[in-house]
């Protein structure tokens, strides 16, 4: 599925001046995954009804940038300026008005996509252990499901776009100038699916969707020379900034648009490979 480019954030204002300061985007590894506990209530002709099950959905291209404030641990709070959940592939099943043990309805249901977006900064205190949280933080969502209800409702898509404002909550660690964000907690979230997008069967949809981040690691390097986001600055670097010599993107260490020998200049000075 496409998804649109994520523009790279690295400034040189706090570059050379004080890295430790500047913007830092953290992404989340290729693979990663997490888990839904996904509850559907439903209205038919045969009235209201509810189910819930559980399944794993794919994380696709998610970040968050973040500025930890001081630049070095302990830190007593964080700006978070972006954070973007991707994600796709649940394979879910539910079973609606079951009579002796069999469901009248069957749907099963795969998440093609739910796109979480925070559409506000976000300034949180850091505790001693690097615990963090906002009680009301404002998110975009946008959730689109695949569904086949049998003969009673049919197959098709289903898509709802909602805002929300809901709590979050992690973890903020920096281990060998590594930074991660972990332990992420995002309140339930509720999404009503619009009826003009379901099939004439189907009256009503409304989705509850928890979600289970344990193993969701949000990692990058507090240095912006730091470019494959290792902890140190060296060969590698060097070769994903020649990869994009002359265009844009990670290399461009001053910001001016362009790849070119003043941001080789600058990741030179902060070799230390
Ligand atoms: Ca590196
Ligand atoms: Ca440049």
């Amino acid at each position: 599925m496409f998804r649109s480019t994520l523009a790279a954030t690295a400034t040189t204002a706090g570059l050379l001046a004080g890295i430790a300061h500047a913007d830092t985007t953290l992404v989340v590894p290729e693979g990663s995954s997490a888990g839904v506990n996904v509850t559907l209530s439903i209205e038919t002709f045969l009235g209201p009804d509810e189910d819930t099950d559980s399944g794993t959905v794919n994380i696709d291209e998610s970040q968050m940038t973040v500025d930890p404030n001081p630049g070095s641990e302990p830190f007593t709070s964080m700006l978070i300026t972006e954070h973007v959940i991707y994600t796709s592939g649940g394979d879910l099943s539910f079973c609606f008005y079951p009579i002796f043990g069999s469901c009248s309805l069957t749907l099963a249901v795969d998440v093609d996509q739910l796109d979480v977006t925070l559409t506000n900064d976000l300034n949180v205190s850091v505790d001693g252990s690097g615990n963090w949280a906002a009680a009301s933080a404002n998110y975009d969502l946008v959730m689109t499901l695949s569904y086949d209800g049998g003969a009673l409702i049919g197959s098709g898509t289903a898509e709802a776009t909602a805002a929300a404002s809901i709590s979050v909550s992690g973890n903020v660690d920096l281990d060998n100038g590594v930074l991660q964000v972990t332990q992420l907690e995002l309140e339930t979230i509720d999404i009503q699916i619009d009826p003009n997008t379901l099939p004439d069967g189907l009256d009503a949809l409304q989705v509850v969707v928890e979600t289970d981040f344990t193993d969701v690691v949000y990692s990058g390097s507090l240095n912006p020379c730091d470019l494959d986001g290792d902890g140190a600055v060296g060969g590698a670097d060097l070769t994903i900034l020649l990869g994009q010599w002359g265009s844009c993107c990670t290399g461009d260490l001053d910001g001016n648009g362009l790849v070119d020998g003043a941001d080789l200049t600058i990741l030179l000075s902060c070799w230390t490979a």
